[in-house]
């Protein structure tokens, strides 16, 4: 196992220890990914201590990470934040590390490296380029022009088009069979993954979708732990604890949790040493991760930030808002089964629990990005489930309301302006804010059924207008 001097861990597979080869290449090497499958890796790797599961690191667009991890040879720290508590591990799992847009050759000859029988990825809901309602492939010009170059044989941009150009290569250089592994937030991540694929492919000449997708396995995998945007206190306290300069060090909070279909195509890193479930369905594990965790975490954003609160702690502790949180849990445990062994009213608490972490320092708008693509995966299905079995779903409602309030305003309910991100906004913007019937359309992150039930649009409409009327706190207690 790893060794622990005092707070800080280090790695066995140090670099005095063989060197990591690379099995798993990794598309996405945002702060998520380092804190969670990497130190899966790291202690799967030091439980055996078998080197040949290191991690082929591929950022599809920023070079920084990249950089900071090949000055460092691939170490990198996580901290782990719980109250005034902060410990450090090093993680050793990282073999290697490239930039997509200036290292595509190194890349592709990963992808076709038969010794790599994995390839993971974390890109965000948004980079799967999908409709977020019906999960069918976009056809924008990002996309047009990523099948105009995989199909010119040259770099693609996006990680689904490095994806598909990489898979195609292993195909063309017989290296054997591989599986591809999706860790973002979406329901059925890996058959999704598998679609958009096909779909990618069908539109490259004299290309068969399906012959690609049937050339890898697409589990499914439900992904859990917090981690913050790191910020220069994480890079201070990295320092102070293993007395080095981290640029690529992330903090996280102690729950870690992996669930991941088992469904490999050949060999994969003995995850499960390192605490990961293989399970034969993981889908009731992602809905109630999704729906319990998720959905609420994105309700607290919205009205802490329009509340006035910087951190999700923060709102979380305000009694205005977190009743309305429990509402909100109240109408998805009435909705969904759970998974095998466990206890939903106790996970709904947890989870809870975990958002008060002070420590954390997780801010609203960060959660709050992406709500367009974000909305239909969480909260929307609890409205459908709701609606289908008769029962009121106000709590979730008031969500879409909150994200909606959250984008058109921009300020919180004292004025103060707030970071809003999502691909949506300027489309929503240009819609009458009175309209929203039609600004629900054009978000389009409603499913028919439910843009066309003037009743419910109405409910939106009127949570709205409480919203711009009394704030978020007022109106987020009178709901509960
Ligand atoms: C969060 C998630 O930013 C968000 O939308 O809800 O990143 C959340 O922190 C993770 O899913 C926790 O596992």
């Amino acid at each position: 196992m790893a060794a622990r001097r005092g707070d800080v861990t280090v790695p066995q597979l140090s670099r005095t220890a063989p060197a990591p080869a690379p099995g798993v290449v990794h598309l996405g090497v945002g702060a998520f990914h380092r804190a969670h499958q990497a130190v899966y890796t790291d202690r799967a790797m030091a439980a055996t201590g078998d080197p040949r599961w290191g991690i082929a690191e591929v950022a599809p667009r920023s070079a920084d990470v990249v950089a900071a991890l090949r000055r460092q040879d691939g170490l990198f720290t996580v901290l782990e934040r719980s109250g005034d508590r902060v410990t450090a591990d090093v993680v050793g799992s990282v073999a290697e590390a490239w930039h997509a847009p200036s290292d595509w050759a190194a890349v592709a000859a990963r992808f076709a490296d038969p010794a790599v029988t994995v390839v993971t990825l974390t890109i965000t809901e948004k980079g799967y380029l999908a409709d977020p309602v019906t999960g069918a492939l976009l056809d924008d010009d990002a996309v047009r022009a990523d099948v105009a170059a995989v199909a010119a044989g040259e770099r693609p941009r996006t990680g689904l088009g490095l994806l598909v150009a990489g898979l195609r290569g292993r195909v063309a250089a017989g290296a054997g069979p591989v599986t591809v592994l999706s860790c973002d937030n979406l329901v059925g991540n890996g058959a999704r993954l598998a679609r958009l694929v096909g779909e990618f492919a069908d539109r490259l000449p004299g290309s068969s979708g399906r012959e690609l997708a049937a050339s890898a396995r697409f589990p499914s995998s439900m992904v859990d732990r917090i981690v913050p945007a790191t910020t220069p206190a994480d890079r201070a306290d990295a320092a102070r604890l293993t007395g080095f300069a981290d640029d690529a060090v992330v903090a996280a909070e102690p729950f870690t949790q992996w669930v991941i279909e088992d469904d490999f195509a050949g060999e994969r890193p003995p995850w499960d040493l390192a605490g990961a479930e293989l399970v034969a369905d993981v889908g009731p594990h992602e809905t109630a991760k999704l729906r319990v965790l998720n959905a609420a975490h994105s309700m607290i954003a919205y009205l802490g930030a329009l509340a006035g609160h910087e951190t999700i702690a923060a709102a979380v502790a305000d009694p205005a808002i977190r009743p309305a949180v429990e509402a909100l849990h109240r109408d998805v445990l009435a909705t969904i089964d759970a998974p095998p062994g466990w206890d939903l009213p106790d996970y709904a608490a947890s989870v809870l629990q975990r958002f008060a972490n002070p420590a954390l320092g997780h801010r609203c708008d960060q959660v709050a990005a992406d709500g367009s693509q974000k909305l239909p995966v969480r909260v929307l299905p609890t409205i459908l489930a709701a609606r289908a079995a008769g029962r009121p779903s106000g709590a979730a409602t008031l969500v879409v309301a909150a994200w909606l309030r959250f984008i058109l305003a921009g300020r919180s309910d004292d004025g103060r302006p707030l970071t809003v991100t999502d691909p949506a906004r300027d489309a929503l913007r240009a819609v009458l804010p009175s309209d929203v019937a039609r600004v629900l359309r054009t978000a389009a992150v409603v499913p028919d059924e439910l843009a066309a039930d003037d009743a419910w649009v109405a409910d939106v409409a009127r949570y709205l207008d409480e919203l711009a009327r009394h704030g978020a706190a007022a109106t987020a207690a009178a709901l509960a």
